[in-house]
């Protein structure tokens, strides 16, 4: 635990985010920190809701998630996609065996009229978390992918067509209807409110969404908490995903300068990564130089503690 005073807002996508959200629970006690997930991933495949980066974070948090494929769960078995495969079923999107009761759970009780945040509340504690982790949203959003073959969902664009498809631009279909969840908004309107970390995620697919519901790119302005980003992009590419790629087809620079630039107003601050060290002279926010690579439970509680001292110094 850190000698941190307030609370802490947590903004992240799936696979690099959790890993910063992982070492921020390691930090904040319980009632100082909200952890919030992207949902514009989420989508309904054989019948089931899938919620993938909800539940890569909820299984980081967890530590069951499996660090090399970085989405699911550790020790998973495929006996239910083969299956599947065998009767002519859809296995370009896999559902491990034991990842395959989350969806079930959750595609139950949201049939039942629960909303997502308490399914995902339920089945946060079912694991055994202690620390918030809440969608976005209730409602539904889904990010939508321009490409050269056409408009794509976004599990289509990111597994179907393994992010090949150059890209062009991103829509948030249901964006402009959807409620952020009230308890993103209390956050972001209360007073102890210290710090709202920008985890290494996205920035366009799992960040934007976040941002882009209605209020919340305005609550963000106003409050007084210090906004800190963590780059993505280090050396000029992805730790995992395909940010880099997408900055190259939307004609900008894969570099942190053009992470800066793209949150703008909204950073008081950007963590960038030690090989970028020659890259802070053209940033025109407030940088902090840092190894970024999250490899083991150590180096992830390092950099959370980092981006917290870093938000506590420009408060
Ligand atoms: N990503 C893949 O690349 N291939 C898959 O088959 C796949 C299945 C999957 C199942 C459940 C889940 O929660 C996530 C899954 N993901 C898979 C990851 C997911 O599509 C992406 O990590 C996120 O949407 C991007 O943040």
């Amino acid at each position: 635990m850190m000698n941190f005073d307030g609370k802490v807002l947590a903004l992240t996508g799936g696979v690099g985010g959790a890993k910063l959200a992982r070492g921020l629970i390691e930090c904040l006690a319980t009632e100082q920190l909200l952890i919030v997930a992207n949902t514009g991933d989420d989508f309904s495949h054989l019948g089931l809701s899938i919620s993938p980066d909800l539940d890569s974070v909820m299984y980081a948090l967890a530590d069951l998630n499996d660090p090399e494929r970085g989405w699911g769960l550790a020790g998973e078995s495929w006996q239910a996609m083969d299956a599947l495969k065998q009767l002519g079923g859809a296995d370009w999107f896999r559902l491990g065996d034991r990842d395959l009761s989350t969806h079930l759970q959750r595609s139950v009780r949201l049939s039942e009229g629960a909303p997502l945040s308490q399914v995902t509340g339920e089945l946060c504690t079912a694991l055994g978390l202690r620390h918030a982790l809440v969608p976005m949203t209730d409602d539904r959003v889904s990010t939508m992918v321009s490409t050269a073959q056409g408009e794509l969902t976004f599990q289509e664009y990111f597994v179907r067509e393994q992010c090949v498809p150059a890209v062009s631009g991103f829509r948030f279909d249901g964006i402009e209807s959807a409620r952020p969840l009230p308890q993103l908004m209390e956050w972001l309107g209360a007073p102890d409110l210290s710090a709202v970390i920008i985890c290494p995620s996205n920035p366009f697919v799992s960040v934007d969404p976040i941002l882009s519901l209605p209020g919340v790119r305005e609550a963000l302005q106003s409050s007084s908490a210090a906004v800190v980003a963590v780059s993505p992009i280090v050396g000029g590419m992805a730790i995992k995903g395909p940010a880099a790629k997408m900055m190259q087809e939307l004609n900008m620079p894969a570099t942190a300068v053009a992470i800066a630039e793209w949150y703008g107003e909204l950073l008081d601050g950007l963590i960038i990564d030690s090989v970028d060290r020659e890259l802070a002279a053209s940033i025109t926010t407030a940088t902090r130089v840092l190894p970024t690579l999250m490899s083991d439970l150590g180096s992830k509680v390092q950099l959370a503690r980092e981006a917290l001292d870093f938000a506590r110094h420009l408060d």
